[in-house]
């Protein structure tokens, strides 16, 4: 099987288990499930529970208690996406080839949306503590690791930052600072939570978290990239939207060349370091590749 199969094997795999997790209701608060459905079951790549699902099994996990962690961090994802869209924000009209959520379901449910996808995922990850007794230390540390990486030490410490230098001349640092948090921070979350939860020892989730770290800011680099060297039909939203935002990027600074160089240096070193964990992680180091020289 091509790498390409067993990618879409996986993402197919995701969103069956994403599906089982959808919450159901029929009563008055149902627009909120509607809009939740239509924002994630929107052809996102997965590539964050695809990262988790690998690193866990590449420390022997095997059995289904990682599910409701798969579906937590692509709701935490989307969740971001859907904030982000907002008119407060990037103020953007497609995401994923359709409509935005508040293009589709008003400004007011967008906003509940992210609210209702960010306290779902707890919801369910809380739950899997509560009915996995044996494994709950595992479980509530993993769950600990991604709450901190989502929040103000990540993910939204990042955008913060973010939002406060659209306009600026930001000193590199400051540029470092939003990349690894904004976005780097879940993508080695995902890896990390994979890790613990298959009970790896300390200093091989250590090793994760740097490879995590590694992989993130490389995805993000990737990210400035094809923002402007894309199209708005392959990437399904506009591009430029970072000039539009007056965002700094790492293309600005460097240029597209050296920016891809560094990309370049930082999946070497990731997959270096995967291979030092001496495991069969040939889809794994493939997955990196992709994703870094990824075209959407
Ligand atoms: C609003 C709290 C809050 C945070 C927003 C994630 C984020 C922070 C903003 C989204 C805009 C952006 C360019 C973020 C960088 C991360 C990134 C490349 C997101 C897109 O991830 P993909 O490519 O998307 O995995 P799909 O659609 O495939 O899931």
């Amino acid at each position: 099987m091509t790498f390409k199969d067993k990618l879409k094997q996986k993402q197919t795999m995701i969103n069956d288990v994403i599906s089982r997790y959808l919450p159901q209701s029929s009563s008055y608060q149902k627009t909120i499930l509607e809009s939740i459905s239509y924002s994630i079951s929107s052809g996102g790549k997965r590539i964050r529970p695809i990262l988790m699902e690998e690193t866990y099994r590449l420390f022997g996990g095997n059995s289904n208690v990682i599910d409701p962690f798969l579906v937590a961090i692509e709701m935490i994802h989307t969740y971001s996406l859907v904030h982000d869209d907002l008119p407060s924000l990037d103020n953007d009209d497609y995401r994923r080839g359709r409509l935005t959520t508040h293009k589709k379901f008003g400004e007011d449910m967008a906003i509940l949306t992210g609210d209702a996808m960010l306290n779902y995922s707890f919801e369910i990850m809380a739950q899997a503590c509560v009915n996995n007794e044996n494994e709950a230390r595992e479980l509530n540390k993993a769950m600990y690791f991604l709450a901190k990486k989502a929040g103000i030490y990540g993910m939204i410490g990042g955008q913060v930052v973010d939002v406060e230098s659209e306009n600026k001349d930001i000193p590199l640092e400051q540029l470092n600072f939003i990349h690894k948090h904004k976005t780097a921070a879940l993508i080695e979350a995902a890896m990390v939570v994979g890790a613990i939860i298959a009970k790896a020892q300390d200093e091989e989730v250590q090793l994760i978290s740097n490879i995590g770290q590694r992989i993130g800011l490389a995805f993000q680099i990737q990210d400035d990239i094809l923002d402007i060297t894309s199209s708005m039909q392959v990437l399904g939203k506009p591009i430029n939207s970072d000039n539009k935002n007056k965002k700094s990027t790492y293309v600005q600074y460097y240029g597209l060349e050296k920016s891809k160089e560094h990309i370049k240096k930082l999946s070497y070193d990731a997959t270096r370091k995967i291979k030092m964990i001496n495991k069969n992680n040939t889809f794994l180091i493939e997955l990196v590749n992709y994703l870094i020289y990824r075209e959407k």
